[in-house]
């Protein structure tokens, strides 16, 4: 008798011509509608489950996976893996991988419109106009601040930084950076951007762009003490996770003058946005779109379904997903 087929989540509908792939290793457990699961419904969902096909909205750690005994691979499409619980994945022997790559450019591109529209501030601009005020032109409505001749920090120096930095070199402004670790001379030579401490990037920059991973060692890394480092000149732009900014801190300082402006795709509690932020003039707020493009879209949930082929012990690349995140720590 035949091997039965593995049995994958797709936990929510993504490009169905890209993940009809997965039919031809697997039986296909489809979700027909978007939905948001509760920490049961996913338990529910990994039960009878060989491996899923998850986006960060999906929370899975070992609440979640305590009943998912045939579990062995999760394929996140996001770069960024801090909705998976990777110790508890990793002790119980699931695979976990990414999506990188495929999504910097249009990242960076999102990141570098976040702060345009932010330092310049081009919504709080088109929300006057379309309230109607606009009865008569002054010489100094809306002043914003340059980005040309000035100085961009950039927390997190991986890909995404990276990117944003090659992109500010066209507005010449000078580049400074704070990640883990310095990178090569010559890949901070390539994005000419200045390695500096975390205390001296918050001092020195007009604009603060941030690009890390979110970890229990970058929660609230953005807190009032850092802020309180920052110019009362400056902008804020954060396209990698809410927990990274202490929220109530940032809305203190934004209503009180100590900080000009900020740009924002990600918050603590999202979907949830707070309404203190709401009602602030000085903030542009889009919902998580840095990476959404449809070219980059689709080359996320391509390779996602390339990884997950591939760590379930399918396809041309058995065994060795392009993307691992825990690949070589698994206990079992
Ligand atoms: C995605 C992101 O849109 O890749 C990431 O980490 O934050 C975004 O690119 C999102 O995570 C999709 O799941």
């Amino acid at each position: 008798m035949a091997e039965p087929r593995p049995r994958v989540w797709l936990a929510r509908p993504l490009f169905e011509d890209i993940t009809a792939r997965l039919d031809g290793h697997f039986d296909v457990v489809r979700t027909p509608v978007e939905d948001r699961y509760p920490p049961a419904a996913v338990a529910g969902h990994l039960r009878e489950i060989d491996g899923a096909l998850v986006t960060l909205s999906e929370k899975i750690g070992a609440e979640e996976i305590a009943g998912a005994a045939r579990l062995r691979a999760i394929a996140n499409v996001a770069v960024g893996y801090d909705n998976l619980d990777l110790p508890a994945l990793t002790a119980a022997g699931v695979l976990v991988t990414n999506t990188p790559d495929v999504l910097t450019e249009t990242t960076a591109d999102f990141g570098f419109a976040l702060l345009m529209a932010t330092a310049r501030r081009i919504t709080e601009a088109e929300r006057w106009l379309r309230e109607g005020r606009w009865d008569r032109w002054s010489f100094d409505r809306l002043l914003g601040a340059d980005l040309h001749g000035s100085t961009l920090g950039i927390l997190g120096m991986g890909r995404i930084g990276q990117g944003i930095a090659r992109r500010a070199g066209g507005f010449d402004m000078r580049v400074l950076y704070h990640n883990r670790s310095r990178l090569p001379a010559e890949t901070e030579s390539a994005c000419k951007a200045r390695y500096v401490g975390f205390a001296e990037l918050l001092a020195q920059a007009d604009h603060l762009m941030l690009v890390l991973p979110y970890t229990a060692q970058t929660h609230h890394v953005i807190d009032a003490a850092a802020l309180a480092k920052m110019k009362p000149t400056a902008t804020l732009v954060n396209i990698a996770r809410g927990g990274i900014v202490d929220e109530p801190a940032l809305i203190d300082a934004l209503a009180h003058g100590r900080l000009a402006a900020a740009g924002l795709d990600v918050y603590e509690g999202e979907p949830a946005v707070r309404p203190e932020l709401l009602a602030l003039r000085n903030v542009v707020l889009t919902p998580h779109i840095a990476s959404a493009s449809p070219a980059t879209r689709r080359a996320m949930v391509a390779l996602a379904v390339d990884n997950l082929i591939a760590a379930l012990g399918c396809g041309p690349d058995a065994g060795r997903p392009s993307a691992p995140v825990n690949a070589g720590k698994m206990k079992r």
